[in-house]
């Protein structure tokens, strides 16, 4: 690997900052002619933390201001910050190229990249795909949005394996030379309005995840998403192999589901069957569709159908992902803290057809609207329980589809308000459509705190 040179500016401190800076400061300490610094518009007990762990490493630390000074050669800038944030306005001026941490990554890795990218379900395909290589035999790391940073991973994996990566669309933005040989588009619904401004801004930066592509990599692109179906007739038209994901047919040369329910992908080889899709540990019709892009996305990466078939059949439900978390007095509940978008819980009040469900729904509006997903309730005949900051908005939405509904103050007082009403036999889902950041510090700190308050009533403490 060359040496890495320069002035680096790091553009916030949060977990992806501190990691690239502490990649950036280790090189430094072994030779290259790097010299690093972070900038971060807040100050905070935990940043300060964090200031203290790099000056330790020689890294100069800035809190507390937008005001850009000295000369960088590149910045390397945290995903949370909006283009429009006073910060990143200073940082363009003075810094001729901004790349994001992911794209960074990519840059100093020498390993193969497999990507996946879409609004909802791409923690679950990213974290399936790690385990379908696994059983391949590929040393698999799985980084990016799903918690650990793509930079503190690099040089970990040997040469034989593979970064799988998720990717959201704030780290797509500032991508330049990001190649997955595997690049995966689940669906695209508006999300995150507020940073990208639009729902086209937000398509065309979804789609730099296969800007970089050529005849020798493969784009896996659902089929049943409108939003990322019309992308397939541009990535193939490119040259890319297009695999297409459908769960209502086997699209030819894709992976499908058989008219008796059968995981299929059609190889260049033949038709392979899978597994039957009760024999998915993860459920709802959206974890089928997940569970066929991973398997594609693993196929296409050289892994066998067996292995894919015994990987598909032990992949457990992830945290805060339609996670069971009890059942108490014959009500059970869900924890989908991870929805934090109007779309991503409608997908999970699908996974729960035929059942009598109450949603807990609220949070910070991340610039939706909540009509469809009244929709949907009215339809399923689905009961809520609106809390926190966007409870109002909520409200209004379901109630002009005519949803039933009650209010409450936070998630505590949600939770209590649905258990005083849900008979046994119903499901209690929280799968908020919103962000959790009026409350909780990240939606895990939100669905932790609904899993204890869950079992303190399941103990008779509350
Ligand atoms: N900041 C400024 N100025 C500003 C705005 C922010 O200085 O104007 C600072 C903040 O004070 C903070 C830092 O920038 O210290 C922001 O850090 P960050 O929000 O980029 O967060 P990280 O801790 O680096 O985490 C990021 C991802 N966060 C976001 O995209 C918001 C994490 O995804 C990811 O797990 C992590 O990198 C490792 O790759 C979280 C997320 O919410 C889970 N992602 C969104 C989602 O899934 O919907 C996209």
């Amino acid at each position: 690997m060359e040496q890495l040179r320069g002035d680096i500016l790091v553009v916030g401190l949060g977990v992806s900052g501190e990691a690239a800076a502490t990649y950036c400061a280790r090189r430094a300490a072994e030779g290259d002619p790097v010299r690093v610094t972070v900038i971060d518009s807040d100050d905070s007990e935990g940043l300060r933390k964090r200031r203290q762990r790099l000056r330790a490493l020689g890294v100069d630390v800035h809190l507390g201001t937008s005001h850009v000074s000295g000369t960088y050669s590149l910045a390397i800038a945290s995903p949370g910050i909006p283009p429009h944030a006073a910060l990143m306005g200073e940082v363009r001026q003075a810094v001729p190229e901004v790349i994001s941490e992911i794209e960074f990554a990519y840059r100093r890795s020498t390993t193969p990249w497999l990507a996946v990218t879409g609004t909802n379900g791409k923690t679950t395909v990213t974290s399936l795909l790690g385990h379908l290589l696994t059983f391949a035999g590929v040393s698999a790391t799985v980084v990016g949005n799903i918690g650990t940073p793509a930079i503190s991973a690099v040089g970990e994996a040997g040469p034989a394996g593979a970064l799988v990566a998720e990717v959201s669309s704030f780290q797509l933005a500032l991508t330049e030379r990001f190649h997955p040989r595997v690049a995966v588009l689940l669906n695209i619904t508006p999300d995150h309005l507020d940073w990208h401004g639009d729902i086209r801004a937000y398509a065309l930066d979804k789609a730099r995840i296969f800007e970089q592509q050529d005849a020798d990599d493969t784009a896996v692109i659902d089929a049943d998403d409108p939003g990322s179906a019309r992308l397939i007739a541009t990535v193939r038209s490119s040259g890319v192999r297009v695999v297409e994901v459908s769960t209502g047919r086997v699209p030819d040369g894709g992976a499908g589901l058989s008219a008796d329910d059968m995981l299929t992908l059609d190889t260049a080889s033949g038709v392979v069957t899978l597994i039957h899709r009760d024999e998915l540990l993860i459920r709802g019709g959206h974890n089928v569709s997940n569970a066929l892009a991973a398997a594609a996305a693993a196929h296409a990466f050289g892994a066998g159908s067996d292995s894919i078939s015994a990987g598909l059949r032990t992949f457990e439900p992830i945290e805060h992902r339609l996670e069971p978390v009890g059942i108490v007095s014959g009500v059970e509940y869900f924890n989908d803290s991870k929805a934090t978008n109007p779309d991503a819980a409608m997908r999970a009040l699908g996974a729960f057809e035929g059942r009598s469900v109450v949603m807990l729904l609220g949070g910070r509006n991340k610039g939706s609207r909540f009509l469809d997903l009244g929709r949907a309730m009215a339809e399923a005949g689905a009961l809520a329980v609106v809390f926190g900051e966007a409870g109002a908005e909520i409200a209004d939405d379901l109630a002009a589809n005519g949803v039933e509904f009650e209010r409450a103050g936070g998630l505590a007082d949600a939770l209590h308000t649905a258990a005083s009403f849900a008979n046994p036999g119903t499901a209690v889902l929280l799968s908020p459509a919103c962000a959790s950041f009026d409350e909780f510090s990240d939606y895990a700190d939100r669905g932790r705190t609904f899993r204890r308050l869950v079992h303190e009533i399941d103990e008779g403490r509350a």
